[in-house]
């Protein structure tokens, strides 16, 4: 997690509440893990040299206007995340997470309206988890999108150090990507969802222009 020290002076405690789901979604990960992972058998290495490709329509949360599209891949215990988004704040950290149930497995889903309980307008972070569950895994770096788009990709190999293992982050379908970090009444919010996608097996054909 890469951030500058303005920003974490800026906006200590609402990150926080952000990386505090990040660590419950990695303890869980960490008890789920099974030891599926033989390096020297060949099933390992068949499922190696399976490419699985998923696709995301990114739609906007709390009136953001934020859209976009994602695409994921994962081969083995490589899986490459690849996200273009528009109409985000520009020059601002955007924490950006696959969400999703690891216990058991239910469908992460976009929060609706009515998941703002509190009346308040806004679906915050935590108005969100019921839906979309913890963070499984931290897009990371989080992008600033200079001039408030985002073209991010970026490899992660699952299992490996503190991210969560690939029989615990699947199935990919019934998990979602979250994109958060907006100005709210003259203050940034960054953990607050603006964008939310289901992922969908399959690629970009027939789905998006990309
Ligand atoms: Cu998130």
């Amino acid at each position: 997690m890469k951030l500058s020290p303005t920003f974490l002076s800026r906006i200590p405690a609402l990150f926080l509440s952000c990386c505090l789901l990040l660590a419950f979604g990695c303890s869980d990960s960490q008890d789920a893990v099974e030891p599926t992972l033989d390096m020297d058998s060949k099933a390992n290495n068949k499922s190696a040299n399976m490419m699985k490709e998923y696709w995301v329509e990114i739609n906007p949360l709390n009136h953001s206007g934020v859209t976009g599209q994602a695409k994921l891949v994962v081969e083995g215990n490589v899986l490459t995340v690849e996200v273009w988004a528009e109409g985000l704040e520009a020059g601002m950290p955007h924490p950006q997470h696959i969400h999703g149930f690891v216990e058991n497995k239910g469908n992460a889903t976009c929060p609706p309206p009515s998941a703002d309980v509190n009346g308040d307008g806004l679906i915050d972070l935590g108005e969100g988890v019921p839906f979309y569950g913890p963070v499984l895994v931290s897009l990371t770096p989080f992008p600033t999108a200079e001039d408030g788009t985002i073209h991010y990709k970026q490899t992660f190999m699952l299992g490996m150090g503190d991210m969560i293992a690939y029989q615990a982050l699947k199935p990919l379908q019934n998990r979602v990507i979250v994109l958060h970090g907006m100005t709210v009444e003259g203050t940034y919010w960054p953990t607050l969802p603006i964008a939310c996608g289901q992922i969908m097996p399959g690629n970009s054909m027939g789905m998006g222009n990309r």
